[in-house]
């Protein structure tokens, strides 16, 4: 290394940074989340956020919505959902609650090609005990596959949709709660082919594309579809892939969605819960051979 390599501090030493699982998560300390955070210290989160793909940062109680938003300009370009409407008062923002209950492995939004790349989601009432989140690594799963798997997930194709199971997905809502969100959720219907295993812009790593959206693999009967997908899915979801967050109100967690599923876990009960989101605007998938996803419905 040179001298002058020295006179800048390295990324990792900007930031107090404690891993949380031992392949994905991380918790950052002693940060203040804002509009107002200097360059350096953005690197510092972008690149942390590469490398353990779900960031955590407790006890952020000086970010209200307008503040949230406001920081997520440093990380990237705010979109709102194709679908659902945004929080009144806010441009960009998803609330979900308790009626809301992600208890479902997906990624954000991949029935659309440019599906978001990363999603900061702030935690505002959070239950006693229960409601936790959980992230997935789909790139640790890619790499533990036997090759011959992942020679077949590199030639594979999925196409995702929002007009999914919902009934398979939310057990625990009444059918006239679920027909209304599934209302506004599919007002527009979306259909995107994805390659199965996505190279990832910034670390060129491989990741299993796959999660709740996905209808059918291409070329394959519903049979053979869902035994594919099963098999390729319950490696992203092995607990050696995934890390946990108990939630505090004021919790913010940033993830990379274009190499990670999450989960909310649904067991609180009748206690409140209420999270708010923002996604950043992602780029269109490229497969193992430069091939790039296509929406093929809704666009
Ligand atoms: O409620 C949660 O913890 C996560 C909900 C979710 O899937 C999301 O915010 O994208
Ligand atoms: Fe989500």
């Amino acid at each position: 290394m040179s001298n002058a390599a020295h006179a800048v501090a390295p990324v990792s030493h900007v930031l107090d940074i404690h891993p949380v699982a031992g392949r994905i998560g991380a918790e950052i300390r002693g940060v203040q989340l804002s509009a107002d955070l200097e360059p350096a210290v953005i690197e510092a989160i972008q690149a942390a956020l590469v490398e353990h793909k779900v960031i955590f940062f407790r006890a952020q109680h000086q970010l209200d919505d307008q503040g949230q938003e406001a920081f997520a300009h440093l990380l990237g370009e705010p979109i709102a959902h194709p679908t659902v409407p945004v929080r009144e008062g806010t441009r960009f923002l998803l609330e979900l609650d308790s009626e809301r209950r992600a208890n479902s492995w997906h990624t954000d939004v991949t029935f659309v090609d440019a599906y978001p790349k990363a999603s900061i989601l702030r935690s505002v009432v959070a239950p006693q005990s229960g409601g936790d989140t959980v992230w997935a690594n789909t790139a640790t799963a890619y790499q533990d596959l036997p090759a011959e798997l992942q020679a077949l997930a590199d030639q594979l194709w999925a196409v995702h949709s929002n007009e999914y199971d919902y009934a398979g997905a939310k057990p625990n809502v009444t059918a006239e709660q679920q027909e209304s969100y599934r209302r506004i959720f599919t007002s527009t219907v979306y259909e995107t082919e994805h390659p199965v295993v996505r190279v990832h812009p910034v670390s060129g790593e491989k990741n299993l594309l796959l999660g709740h959206f996905v209808k059918r693999l291409k070329g394959y009967s519903q049979f053979d579809s869902t035994h594919l997908f099963n098999l390729l899915q319950s490696h992203v979801t092995r607990l050696e892939n995934t890390v946990r967050w108990r939630w505090q109100a004021g919790d913010v967690a940033i993830w990379d969605n274009r190499a990670t599923q999450h989960y909310a876990v649904d067991d609180y009960g009748t206690q409140n819960r209420v999270v708010r989101r923002v996604t950043l605007q992602g780029d269109v998938p490229v497969g193992v051979l430069g091939q790039r996803s296509r929406t093929t419905r809704g666009a």
